[in-house]
């Protein structure tokens, strides 16, 4: 009799904390969720980690128009920064044309753009440099037309 309640008494006590065994395993668990969530957090280290190194952006490619036609040749602006111009030749014409664009002072350096036929466009990245610049059509006669003009490009 005194040992069957001794071992009813066992089984109360096991009980209870079985529940709770359940409950630690439980709460562990939550646990584990929280610190994945707190992951994501940078966790707070020794080492300061420099921020990267960003580059600035490039400055963006300055673009030039020229319209070629008889007898003239536009451009879209007469003065340019110093640097790299996406010059786009725009024939709106009715016979072909080219296109040079030439230092002002150094006949020699200079960009050719090839023969564009009448409602053609032709695009060209040209280096250029702080000066002045003549633009325009070598074909015979032409220039003497009317087809050529001068830009500034700036420092
Ligand atoms: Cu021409």
């Amino acid at each position: 009799m005194r040992r069957g309640l001794a071992i009813g008494l066992v089984a109360l006590l096991a009980v209870p904390s079985a529940t709770a065994a359940k409950r630690h395993h439980r709460s562990a668990t939550h646990k584990r969720r929280d610190e994945g969530v707190l992951t994501t957090t940078p966790a707070p280290t020794r080492h300061v980690v420099p921020p990267p190194i960003v580059p600035p952006p490039p400055r963006p490619l300055a673009h030039l128009q020229v319209i070629a036609r008889e007898w003239s040749v536009i451009p879209s602006r007469m003065t340019l920064p110093a640097g790299r111009v996406v010059v786009e030749l725009d024939n709106l014409g009715q016979d072909p044309h080219n296109l040079r664009i030439e230092r002002g002072n150094d006949p020699l350096t200079g960009f050719d753009f090839p023969l564009a036929r009448a409602g053609t466009r032709a695009t060209r990245s040209v280096q250029l440099g702080a000066g002045t610049w003549k633009l325009y059509c070598t074909l015979p006669g032409h220039e003497a037309l009317g087809m050529r003009t001068l830009i500034t490009v700036g420092g």
